[in-house]
């Protein structure tokens, strides 16, 4: 069987990432969306709630797991005897930063790191503009699914 692991923060998930998994999924046997447990990074979203929301909006796909990790991902990869890795890339500055990650996760493992390149439809999209957007009253409609949405103006809008 064919694993691949889509790794993030996804605080929260929006249509960029689910326009990567989504093409994961088409691609591979099953794709491991692995939310990352960072305690020292200030979170919208508990891991917990993260999951909820990305269980929901990937059931469509039937072959997309999703699971939470801390610690390095290559150690997730080799404890779950997953071969590779997924990102999206949006542009150069993404770039840069992946490439030294891809590399020392090779390094450190021999797990592999696959690229796919953005949709242009959301290739200005990120989790944290999303929230500024919400949080000042601006609509995201159409940038985040509308469960994600929904609980973003609940949380930032009270
Ligand atoms: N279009 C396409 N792809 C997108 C978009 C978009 N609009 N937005 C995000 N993505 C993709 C990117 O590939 C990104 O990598 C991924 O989705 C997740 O994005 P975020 O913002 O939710 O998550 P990040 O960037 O905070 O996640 C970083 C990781 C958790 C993957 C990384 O920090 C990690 O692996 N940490 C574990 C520690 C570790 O192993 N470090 C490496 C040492 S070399």
């Amino acid at each position: 069987m064919r694993r691949v692991v889509c790794p993030g923060s996804f605080d929260p998930v929006t249509n960029g990432h689910l326009d990567i998994i989504g093409r994961a999924s088409r691609l591979y046997d099953e794709v491991v969306v692995a939310v990352l447990i960072n305690i020292e990074k200030n979170s919208l979203f508990t891991v917990e709630e993260r999951i909820e929301m990305l269980t929901a909006v990937t059931k469509e796909y039937g072959n997309v797991k999703v699971d939470k990790f801390h610690g390095l991902l290559v150690d997730y990869c080799r404890h779950h005897e997953i071969p590779a890795i997924v990102k999206g890339l949006r542009a150069i500055s993404d770039f840069d930063y992946e490439l030294q990650m891809a590399q020392l996760n090779y390094r450190m493992s021999g797990v592999e790191t696959l690229f796919m390149s953005t949709n242009p439809e959301y290739s200005f999209l990120s989790s944290s503009r999303i929230k500024e957007i919400t949080r000042y009253g601006g609509d995201v409609t159409g940038l985040v699914p509308d469960l994600v949405h929904q609980l973003l103006v609940e949380r930032l809008r009270g």
